[in-house]
């Protein structure tokens, strides 16, 4: 009952640095993660979500979702992780200087622009999975960290998130090169739980546990096999998740805990 009532919106403001609320982007931004934020936290709720990868923690749960053809298949995936905050874990994943560390569809990326130190233009190409052309995308990224409702108390750490979304960028047409354009939108969420055995003295990172939601939708953008779409993301999104939350405990287990 209290997310119906939460104003997303007003959290998110707040969290936003002063050049990305100046910017022309800034009204889908805030309605886009605003958005992301409530379906993420809405659980699996109604919907036919059927569970197609589960493995320790981690449960991936898709859709299957047909539009003009192409699958779009919404995927929603839940995880937890000892030892890593929800701060660092969207710090990870938002600044560009990792994402060749860990991203593995990649072939390149660009910043287009980068608007503020919260939000942030790319251009990425990605491998070409065969007997598909190869994709490209353009898309704003914002990080941004809004109070936990569970956790209402003054000093318990914020929920953070990184909503990625595409964007049509003058400078980069669509199939303007060899590649078809894929549209996606993707949030990445962190809530940091910290045991209670750690009241009172000083945190270590065997008392916080990093419950992530990873939710994504992808538009092929043009022809792809629906087989091989399915099989491509079953081998790929829990790779992704696997890989990129070991990458984030490797980076930080020697370093102060950020929460
Ligand atoms: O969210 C992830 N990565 C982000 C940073 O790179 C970003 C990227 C999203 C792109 C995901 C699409 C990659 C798949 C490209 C193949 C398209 C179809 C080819 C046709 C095959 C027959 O949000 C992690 C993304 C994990 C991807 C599985």
């Amino acid at each position: 009952a209290q997310t119906t009532q939460t104003n997303w919106g007003e959290l998110i403001r707040a969290a936003a640095t002063n050049a990305s609320l100046k910017h022309t982007y800034w009204p889908e931004i805030e309605r886009v993660v605003a958005e992301q934020i409530r379906s993420a936290r809405m659980g699996l709720g109604k919907g036919a979500w059927q569970l197609f990868v589960e493995d320790g923690e981690m449960k991936m749960y898709r859709r299957e979702v047909e539009e003009d053809g192409l699958v779009v298949d919404p995927l929603k995936a839940t995880h937890q992780v000892k030892g890593i905050t929800g701060r660092e874990l969207c710090h990870y994943f938002f600044y560009p200087e990792y994402r060749y560390d860990w991203e593995g569809t990649l072939e390149t990326m660009n910043v287009v622009d980068k608007i503020a130190e919260d939000t942030i233009v790319f251009h990425q190409i990605h491998k070409r999975i065969w007997p598909a052309a190869q994709r490209d995308a353009t898309f704003w990224s914002h990080l941004t960290h809004v109070p936990d409702e569970e956790n209402k108390s003054e000093d318990s750490p914020h929920i953070w998130a990184t909503v990625n979304s595409s964007v049509e960028l003058p400078s980069h047409p669509p199939n303007g090169g060899k590649q078809v354009r894929i549209y996606l939108t993707i949030i990445l969420m962190g809530q940091t739980i910290i045991s209670p055995a750690a009241k009172g003295r000083e945190l270590k990172r065997d008392d916080i546990t990093c419950k992530i939601t990873y939710c994504a939708v992808v538009n092929p953008g043009g022809w792809a096999p629906s087989s091989v779409l399915r099989a491509v993301y079953k081998r790929e999104y829990p790779k992704f998740l696997k890989r990129f939350t070991a990458y984030v405990i490797e980076k930080t287990k020697n370093l102060p805990i950020k929460l």
